[in-house]
């Protein structure tokens, strides 16, 4: 029988109570479906941070080199951590050097689930590049604290990683409805935004059967409320992507819906899979945190792994849950009583 090793990084907050329900259906998801799943657990997390001054150990990367996978929950505790600290600790650390470069979060309304627009029905597939733009983490601060501080950030854009991450995303759209949006703010920013609307130009030569349209942000912003339905792949920057997708997590329905994957295209090295929501503090200790885009994240994990069926299993049975009612109303349902409802429909 097949055994995936995974990584399981709980993180904090609602991060730990999520992992665990997802864990509980997709280790019954393998059971069904002839394979197992190993898991190991990482404390990594603020609270590690305050035990050992770091987000994880410094051979942390080697150590989650050797897994097939990683599934994560939520990194940030601003009460204890500064999110700038956490975040560049143990996220996009993990991000970076695994070459996760395609970071994949598909926005569309589960049965059951109001989103709070009237018109219904969209189905978006969102791809943010993943390692570079304004993430890059290039940049300082000098004269701190004196009234001639400056703070400078700057964003960086590599041939190699703006010609991946479209290719990905052409790919993609390819594999779907072959139609590419690909969103920059070129007017305004014009060294990095118009070398991303060149690069879109000249791959689009070797993608005639994908219709690919510029948008600039802002655009894309109004498109996404106003007509969803008229889009299929959004390929955007790191932050313009990090942003649009917190968009098109409120058009499904809410944070507690949308999935993500952190997806080393060449796999040379482990994926990862996490919701896209934080840790919510206002919410960590009440029982009540949705755990649905962490099961489906773990769904696009298994999909990745080469397990399509399983994959398509837990769809269904996460589909079959919402229909009922059970995990569509914010706050309303605990998270151990929505799993349990994913995992009797899963047989
Ligand atoms: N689910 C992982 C998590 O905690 N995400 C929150 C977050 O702020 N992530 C940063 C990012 O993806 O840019």
């Amino acid at each position: 029988m097949t055994t995936y090793r995974i990584a399981l990084i709980p993180g904090d907050g609602i991060g730990l109570p999520v992992v665990d329900a997802a864990w509980t259906v997709l280790e019954r998801a393998g059971a069904l479906h002839g394979f197992q799943l190993s898991a190991t657990r990482f404390p990594w997390s603020c609270d590690f941070y305050r035990q050992t001054g770091a987000m994880m150990p410094a051979d942390g990367i080697e150590t989650l080199r050797g897994f097939d996978a990683i599934l994560l929950g939520a990194v940030g505790w601003p009460a204890a951590v500064p999110d700038a600290v956490s975040l560049h600790g143990l996220l996009l650390p993990i991000r970076k050097a695994f070459r996760q470069y395609a970071n994949i979060r598909p926005h569309r309304l589960l049965p059951g689930v109001e989103g709070p627009l009237r018109r219904q029905g969209f189905d978006i597939l969102c791809i943010r590049e993943n390692t570079e733009g304004e993430y890059s983490g290039a940049g300082g601060r000098v004269h701190v604290g004196t009234p001639d501080e400056v703070a400078v950030e700057t964003a960086v854009f590599t041939r190699v990683g703006v010609e991946r991450i479209l290719r990905f995303g052409f790919e993609q759209a390819r594999a779907r409805r072959g139609k590419l949006a690909s969103v920059t703010k070129s007017n305004a920013q014009k060294h990095t935004m118009v070398f991303w609307d060149e690069m879109t130009k000249a791959i689009a030569a070797d993608y005639p059967d994908v219709e690919v349209t510029p948008y600039h942000i802002d655009a894309m912003a109004a498109r996404m409320v106003m007509a969803p339905d008229t889009l299929d792949v959004v390929v955007a920057s790191n932050l313009f992507g990090d942003i649009l997708t917190d968009l098109g997590a409120a058009i499904q329905g809410g944070l507690g819906f949308a999935a993500s994957a952190n997806i080393n295209p060449d796999r040379t090295a482990p994926s990862m899979f996490e919701p896209v929501h934080g840790s919510a503090p206002d919410i960590a200790h009440l029982g009540i945190a949705n755990p649905i885009a962490t099961i489906w994240s773990g769904a696009m994990m298994l999909e990745h792994l080469g397990e399509r069926e399983a994959a398509a299993g837990v769809m269904r049975a996460v589909e079959a849950a919402t229909a009922s009612g059970i995990g569509t109303r914010p706050g309303q349902d605990r998270t151990d009583a929505i799993a349990s409802t994913v995992l009797r429909a899963l047989g």
